[in-house]
């Protein structure tokens, strides 16, 4: 099984941005604990970060070719904008779990609408970086683990 992890903008900042409401856990963490996760559940696993909405779209449509088995997507703000980002994981029908380090349904307004949602299988919010781990193993076991 071969899962991409991919986060949107402002991801890499992590443990810099916005710490009271992010934390203080970099991107650098959080990549070493998705490939230490996937060694332990013996998946195959890619992560790819960008800021640039249309490179989000091109990596999901990379997914599709490179035969990836399943999407765990941090799309940070565009979540709450991008109909390109929807419609990509729709063509791709890749499954994909929506993944929001914070509780998003307790924030601002704008935050509420998540564009990604109608095309998620699973939406994990306010678990820090734990929801990446949650949302693979949601991925690599399904309804049941999770
Ligand atoms: C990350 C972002 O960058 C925000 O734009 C989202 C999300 C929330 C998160 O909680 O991981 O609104």
């Amino acid at each position: 099984m071969k899962i991409l992890v991919l986060n949107g903008p402002n991801i890499n900042f992590l443990g810099i941005r916005e710490p009271q409401i992010y934390g203080r856990t970099t991107y650098a963490d959080l990549l070493e604990l998705v490939k230490s996760h996937a060694a332990v559940r013996n998946v195959e696993i890619e992560c790819y970060q960008s800021n640039h909405e249309g490179d989000l779209v091109d990596a999901i449509q990379k997914a599709y070719y490179d035969r990836i088995d399943g999407i765990v997507f941090n799309p940070g703000a565009y979540t709450h904008t991008s109909i390109a980002i929807l419609d990509a994981i729709k063509a791709v029908g890749i499954p994909t779990v929506e993944v929001h380090i914070t509780n998003v349904a307790k924030r601002e307004e704008f935050r509420q609408i998540s564009y990604v949602r109608a095309a998620a299988v699973k939406t994990i919010m306010g678990q820090g970086i734990d929801g990446y781990v949650q949302a693979m193993d949601f991925l690599i076991d399904g309804e049941k683990q999770a």
